[in-house]
Formats: structure tokens, sequence, C-alpha cells
């Protein structure tokens, strides 16, 4: 199963709608350069040793809706480089998932006190995970449940 989130991303630039699915940047420069109305939803996630705090609840899921324009603000608050892969099938020699539902996005990789958003529309619906693969990371536990209902 491959989902491809650039579908939608082409159908609306050709159809002329100003939106950005997208993009990594800093947060400020999200609110100069786009439009934060077409953002549904944010939801701050914060990377630590070794999990993720999803808007506060430490491993909690990260849980979408298909058609939704959401915004991940990550903040990495721990003592080491995170990164966030978003898939299934942990490679552990790769250090990827063998499934990155976000291709050709690859991942998003913070030093500590690093902060990155990415925007986007989940077009399939789906459970996943958002997993850190710095050496011994996921294996420690540093992943939640990705789920992008219909
Ligand atoms: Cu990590």
């Amino acid at each position: 199963m491959k989902i491809n989130l650039f579908k939608v991303a082409s159908l609306i630039v050709l159809t002329g709608v100003a939106v950005t699915l997208v993009y990594l940047s800093m947060p400020t420069a999200i609110t100069q350069a786009h439009d934060q109305s077409l953002i549904d939803r944010t939801i701050n996630i914060e990377m630590s040793e070794f999990t993720f705090t999803v808007d506060g609840e430490t491993g909690g899921a990260v849980t979408l809706k298909v058609g939704e324009t959401v915004t991940l603000n990550f903040s990495n608050v721990g003592n080491t480089v995170h990164d966030a892969h978003f898939g299934l099938e942990a490679n552990l020699n790769d250090r990827l998932f063998e499934n990155n539902i976000m291709a050709p996005f690859d991942m998003l990789v913070l030093d500590r006190e690093g902060t990155a958003s990415l925007t986007f529309t989940p077009t399939e619906a789906g459970t996943f995970e958002l997993g850190c693969f710095q050496f011994g990371h996921y294996e420690a536990g540093m992943k939640v449940p990705f789920v992008i209902e219909a």
C-alpha cells in the first residue's frame, strides 16, 4: 500500500487554489508565506529521549482525517538529534520505513532545540507509525501510531 500525498497537491495547483500542501519551514515563515485560514488543525509534537509527545500526551497517537489540511509543529526538546519518519515496516538496517507514506518527502531531522512544521492533506485512510530512526531510538520505543481516518 502506497499513499501519494502529492496527487492532491498537483490537482490543486492545476485548479489554481492557493494552498501549499507540503512544505517545511520555520513557524514564523509559515505565517508570512501561507494563508493560515486554509489550515484546519494544528498538532504540536515534541521529540525527546525516546518518545514523541503529541499535544501534551507522551506516546500519544497522531490522528488525522482524510481531506483535512493539518500542520504538524515539531520541536526537539531533547538533548540529542531526533527525526520523524511516517510509514510502516521499519527497516532497522537502513533506518527508515519500507513503506514511506509521505514519499517523495523523506524525513524531518531536528537538532536539539530545533523546530519545523509540516503541512499536508492526507488523501487515504490507514494506520501507520511516526517513528524516529536515529540509531537505537525506534528500538527504544520512539514511535507512536499515526492514524488517518476516513
Ligand atoms: Cu529520536
